[in-house]
């Protein structure tokens, strides 16, 4: 890798000329948004926020950068959870934003498929989707200010995945600029296509590491109009592994989510003003949702699993949304808790998978061993119990001041992970790596998985300009 050269003043000039003095941002005030995610937990100082319009404008920008050897950082929705999309503080980094490039390029409903620019939001793609009767299945609660591209680069999950696959399940072609500025055209909308490495995949998850994603195909599944929902009571997280099964035997295809929340979680917010359905006093809770198309009897296959969970034991009691307005009543206690969270301070994250039967396992052993760490510790345990994912965040005991226990990061963090990994788990499930987990993820890797990463990115960007610092560690 190149040492970091002096960046050649005229770089910022020679940016304006390609994308608009408008759309290459240096004050301060102005570059703040981009300079820090959402949760104020990652921030940087950038070189500049460059704003580029069009993928002509993005690798000509690429190309600038790539001369001058100025790092380059992309960014999205900046809804990321991992600080992924966040500059280093030392003033060197170009932090190149996708939030103008919002073209919907092309909806097709006989193939299924849409071709989208990276910056549109994830919300206008189900949208589009929607209007040709088609749906586009990626949800997640940041949907509404997250963009294709960051769901692309993280490989997004969410609360559909279990039916539907991540977000690299859902892709069938990528444009990306490399990152010497040179354009991969990628867009196929091939469902079969057996010619080499799977090129659109290695870049499905990098981070924006190995380039820059500036459109992509998608492919589109048929509407489901008929949905069931219903918020259960559970004895404990095994009942709830248990009942992935039972679901799956009662719906087959049609079950699309299974979501588990501790009672930590929902008495949080229920405090913060979500009506609780059903007041009763179980230590885990869930929300199932079935969907099908219109006439499909989502309904009855929800009555009739729930009948025989309750006979099995596996659940003690349900709600049932009797309509859309109740539905969202009961999606809110599940959604609502990722942002309920930061009123209890910083939130040290953990986004873990385990097979889904070590879950029991992992939750057992995790409570005693963070409690004797700090006792006092609230975990706030939640997430996708039929993928084994696991966000089992951790918020400070209430006596302890917010620097203190974020000083502690590092160690409860260690907890949470050697755990995970004990029980043949992974230490990110769906939220990507980032600057945040970057070091611990190459720790827990063999040194031929990471020696084969770092050929892959030395391959792609050998002066390592593209996301600096993020998947992999520096140095
Ligand atoms: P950003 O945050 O801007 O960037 C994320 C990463 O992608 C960075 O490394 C960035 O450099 C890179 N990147 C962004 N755009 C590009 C591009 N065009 N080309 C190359 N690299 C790029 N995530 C889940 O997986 N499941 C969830 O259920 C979920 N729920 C969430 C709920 C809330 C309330 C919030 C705030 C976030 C949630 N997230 C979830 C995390 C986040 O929304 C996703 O990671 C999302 O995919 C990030 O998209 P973004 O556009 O905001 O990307
Ligand atoms: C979710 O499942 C998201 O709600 C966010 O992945 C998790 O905030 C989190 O830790
Ligand atoms: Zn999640």
């Amino acid at each position: 890798m190149d040492p970091v050269t002096p960046v050649p003043s005229s770089l910022t000039t020679d940016l304006a000329a390609v994308v608009g003095a408008d759309h290459v941002l240096t004050d301060a005030a102005d570059v703040a948004p981009y300079a820090t995610d959402w949760r104020g937990a990652y921030a940087g100082t950038p070189l500049a926020v460059v704003r580029p319009g069009s993928t002509d404008e993005v690798s000509a920008v690429v190309r600038l950068a790539h001369e001058a050897g100025v790092a380059i950082v992309p960014q999205g929705g900046n809804t990321g959870m991992c600080g992924g999309a966040t500059p280093s503080g030392d003033g060197s980094q170009v932090v190149l934003s996708l939030g103008r490039m919002r073209k919907i390029r092309d909806v097709d409903p006989v193939s299924s498929t849409m071709t989208v620019d990276a910056g549109v939001v994830l919300a206008e793609v189900q949208q589009a989707a929607a209007s040709v009767d088609r749906l586009f299945p990626l949800s997640l609660a940041a949907e509404g200010s997250c963009t294709v591209g960051g769901n692309i680069a993280t490989n997004a999950g969410g609360t559909a995945v279990l039916r539907y696959g991540m977000m690299r399940s859902l892709v069938l072609g990528l444009e990306v600029v490399l990152p010497d500025g040179r354009v991969w055209d990628g867009l196929r909308s091939l469902r079969k296509d057996n010619t080499g490495y799977d090129l659109t995949q290695l870049f499905i998850g990098a981070e924006g590491t190995l380039g820059i994603v500036t459109g992509a195909v998608l492919t589109l599944h048929p509407a489901t109009p008929a949905r069931a929902t219903s918020w259960v009571a559970l004895p404990s997280v095994a009942a709830a592994a248990s009942l992935l099964p039972l679901l799956r035997d009662h719906a087959a295809e049609r079950l699309t989510t299974w979501e588990l929340v501790s009672r930590p979680a929902l008495d949080l917010v229920v405090s913060q003003g979500v009506p609780d359905p059903l007041a009763c006093d179980a230590p885990w809770f869930g929300l199932i949702e079935l969907a099908g198309p219109a006439g499909a009897t989502v309904g009855d296959d929800l009555e009739s699993a729930l009948g025989a969970a309750v006979e099995a034991g596996l659940v003690l009691d349900a709600a049932i949304a009797g309509s859309p307005a109740q539905r969202d009543g009961l999606w809110a206690l599940r959604e609502r808790i990722s942002e309920a969270q930061e009123s209890l301070g910083p939130t040290i994250k953990h986004d873990v998978s385990v097979p889904i039967t070590s879950l029991d396992d992992l939750v057992s052993r995790l409570a005693p061993a963070l409690e004797q760490a700090l006792p006092g510790i609230r975990p706030i345990v939640y997430g996708h119990v039929g993928d084994g994912n696991l966000h089992y965040n951790l918020s400070r005991p209430e006596s302890l001041e917010p620097d203190a226990f974020w000083a502690r990061a590092a160690e409860l963090s260690a907890i949470v992970h050697d755990c995970t990994v004990e029980l043949d788990g992974s230490i990110s499930a769906e939220h990507g790596l980032g600057s945040s987990k970057a070091a611990a993820a190459s720790a827990y890797k063999s040194e031929v998985e990471v020696s084969l990463m770092r050929s892959v990115k030395d391959a792609l960007d050998p002066r390592g300009l593209m996301n600096p610092g993020k998947v992999l560690p520096l140095g």
